[in-house]
């Protein structure tokens, strides 16, 4: 399991985490948002899910990654 926190832009409410979360799980990953740090945490196993498809996923809910 690979563990990476991702500053995410534009999340500002519980609706924002439960799509946020929910579209990572949707990939098998395990996604975590801290609204106040604006951070994800996912937890993925690198050997089935690529980063890009992690950031894909959090992409395609409308937000921005900015690092
Ligand atoms: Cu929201």
């Amino acid at each position: 399991m690979q563990n990476i926190q991702l500053k995410v832009d534009g999340m500002s409410c519980g609706h924002c985490v439960s799509s946020i979360e929910k579209a990572l799980g949707t990939i098998g990953a395990e996604g975590k948002v801290d609204l106040a740090s604006k951070t994800v945490t996912v937890a993925f196993d690198e050997s089935k899910i690529s980063l890009a498809a992690v950031k894909e996923a959090i992409e395609d809910q409308g937000y921005d990654i900015r690092a």
